[in-house]
């Protein structure tokens, strides 16, 4: 079940709304839109917290709400983030037991879903609950990690990418971007690469374009889940995501990265994940993976 979220959220994610919040009509602060939203793509929390670094990434759908209350509508050169409708699914509950069953049923009829993590857990969640025929899907992470550890142990958030091969996601179809040398095993980077895995690190990441390696890697695929680790990001710019190492992403250039692979008509799916806002210093985070959300939906009302 899903219950919609009260606005502003709670203190428990560390990070305060501001107080007396100026009220302007011809500003509607995006959380706001979202909540009052009926229909089109849908935003559901999924706070998912089985972390291999303990943490609190559970609190992550309430700080990124928060942070949607400081963002309006308006895209640079016209249109608004909401040219096409979206709303506020609320969020599962976090003792949800049947994660993709449970993503599956609060998103049927949407024209778009985008999943607020939890921990990157959730990529294996939101991909089994597109139900779409996994020979047929691309997957394309933004990530520093392959997250593709062993299954020995557990599901967590250090081996999704792992069981979604072993469900049937042929290595060819997953798209890594932003991956960090240090930041992997080596075992894991090799055995990566012998399934087939399209892998994009960071400095070649630097000076690629989306529309390019897109068509190099998944020119094959039919519908597209895109996962955003937050980690891509670099840790001084992402001081919530437990992942983050220096040498990652800008926000600029997450946010243009973002931009434009949403525009591929393709993309249907987006998770927004690894914010534990516990950790996260004056909102930056949280405000980042907002901006994410308004970013895919800006591209999803422009193709
Ligand atoms: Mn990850």
């Amino acid at each position: 079940m899903t219950k919609r979220a009260a606005l502003p959220q709670s203190t428990e994610s560390g990070s305060q709304p501001p107080n007396n919040m100026h009220h302007d009509a011809q500003w509607p602060r995006a959380a706001h839109t979202l909540a009052a939203g009926k229909g089109g793509a849908a935003l559901l929390g999924v706070p998912l917290n089985r972390s291999i670094s303990p943490g609190r990434c559970d609190l992550a759908p309430a700080a990124i709400r928060e942070a949607l209350l400081m963002f309006s509508d308006g895209v640079v050169g016209g249109g608004s983030a909401f040219d096409l409708e979206a709303y506020d699914a609320g969020d599962l509950d976090r003792n949800t037991e049947d994660w993709s069953e449970a993503i599956a049923e609060a998103t049927k009829g949407a024209r778009g879903t985008i999943l607020l993590g939890g921990d990157n857990g959730v990529t294996r969640y939101g991909v089994l609950a597109t139900k779409f025929d996994l020979t047929r899907l691309g997957l394309v992470t933004l990530d520093a990690h392959h997250d593709f550890r062993t299954l020995a142990d557990a599901e967590h958030n250090g081996n999704p990418i792992r069981s979604l091969l072993q469900a049937g996601l042929p290595g060819e179809n997953v798209l890594q971007l932003g991956i960090q040398s240090f930041a992997n095993s080596e075992h894991y980077a090799t055995e990566v690469s012998e399934v087939g895995i399209n892998v994009v690190g960071i400095d070649q990441l630097l000076m690629s374009s989306p529309a390019e390696v897109l068509k190099r890697s998944l020119d094959h695929v039919d519908a597209i889940y895109l996962d955003i680790d937050l980690d891509v990001v670099d840790r001084a710019m992402a001081p919530g995501c437990p992942g983050a190492r220096p040498g990652g992403l800008t926000p600029a250039q997450l946010r243009a990265w973002v931009s434009v692979l949403a525009l591929d008509r393709r993309v249907r799916w987006v998770d927004i994940v690894e914010l534990d806002p516990q950790r996260d210093v004056n909102q930056q985070t949280a405000l980042l993976g907002a901006s994410c959300v308004l970013e895919t939906l800006a591209s999803w009302a422009r193709r």
